[in-house]
């Protein structure tokens, strides 16, 4: 059975076949929705191009966060295009190289703001613009890591974003609640993509987090991609404000290790 067969999805922040929107994409496609791209920088057409023509998607639009006009424009098209959206998928964050590395306490002013603004406040600017074009309800997702709850060395103002995502999620859900629009994050375990080739010692935190989860071993695109189609399915239809961690049990453990024993 197709799980959301005819259901309009737009999605936001595809960079590369490794993106988890690319995940999240290929999995409504395979379960029959029709999909819009959205991509964060010129120069990031000639990969997201082939992509959609992949999944023979008709619509891509370049869209910067942090400009208005940029959000009004897409969301335009996206009407024209779509008539009507059932399905929004927000997977944009970004903080300056210098913010993620070195003491949380050393943020600047600006690099606080602009962390804000492209990671938590555009999924509130998203969801302004979504509403009306979601009459029949919807579903609206976005992603988010553990570092918005528990400190995570060098994760620093991205966390205080994630956090404000999260709460954001919650907000959002139960203003659109009762328009049966529905919003959730996705929290994911760490996952080698483009954000996260630009970290230092990223390989080491893998490592760790395959030898410390539960199922020890980490998670994919593909996982996140399944979580997010139960998500913009039916299936998830009673779940709204929610953060869903696919993330292999990460999150529950207080001491990773046995300390004391032989
Ligand atoms: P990615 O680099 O493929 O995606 C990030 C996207 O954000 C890119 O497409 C980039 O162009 C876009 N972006 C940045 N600034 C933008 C702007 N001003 N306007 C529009 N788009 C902009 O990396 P990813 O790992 O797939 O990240 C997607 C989401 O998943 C992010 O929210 C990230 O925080 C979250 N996440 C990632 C991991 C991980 O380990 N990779 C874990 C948990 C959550
Ligand atoms: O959300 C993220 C990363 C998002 C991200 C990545 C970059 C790299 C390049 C945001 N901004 C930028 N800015 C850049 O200039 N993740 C969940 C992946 C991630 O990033 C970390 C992590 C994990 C996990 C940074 C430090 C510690 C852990």
């Amino acid at each position: 059975m197709k799980l959301v067969e005819g259901k309009k999805a737009l999605i936001f922040g595809l960079a590369n076949n490794r993106s988890i929107a690319w995940g999240i994409a290929q999995a409504l496609h395979e379960h029959g929705a029709e999909l819009g791209f959205s991509y964060g920088i010129p120069q990031l057409e000639r990969r997201v191009k082939p992509l959609a023509e992949q999944l023979g998607v008709g619509f891509v639009e370049m869209c910067d966060v942090t400009k208005d006009a940029d959000i009004d424009a897409v969301f335009a098209k996206a009407a024209d295009h779509f008539g009507q959206i059932d399905i929004l998928v927000h997977s944009v964050a970004f903080a300056k190289q210098e913010d993620l590395s070195g003491r949380f306490v050393d943020t600047s002013r600006d690099g606080f703001a602009m962390a804000m603004d492209i990671s938590a406040y555009s999924l509130v600017a998203m969801a302004q613009r979504a509403r009306p074009l979601m009459a029949n309800g919807g579903s609206i997702m976005s992603l988010t890591y553990y570092g918005s709850e528990k400190v995570m060395p060098h994760y620093n103002v991205m966390g205080v974003a994630k956090a404000a995502l999260e709460a954001s999620t919650r907000y959002l859900a139960a203003d659109l609640g009762p328009e049966g629009i529905r919003v959730n994050a996705i929290s994911a375990g760490p996952i080698k993509t483009l954000a996260a080739a630009g970290i230092a010692g990223f390989r080491k935190m893998l490592a760790y987090a395959e030898s410390k989860n539960p199922l020890r071993r980490n998670v994919d695109q593909d996982e996140v991609g399944r979580t997010a189609l139960w998500l913009a399915s039916d299936l998830s239809s009673g779940v709204t404000g929610e953060v869903i961690y696919v993330d292999a049990g990460y999150h529950i453990l207080g001491m990773p290790d046995a300390v004391g024993e032989e």
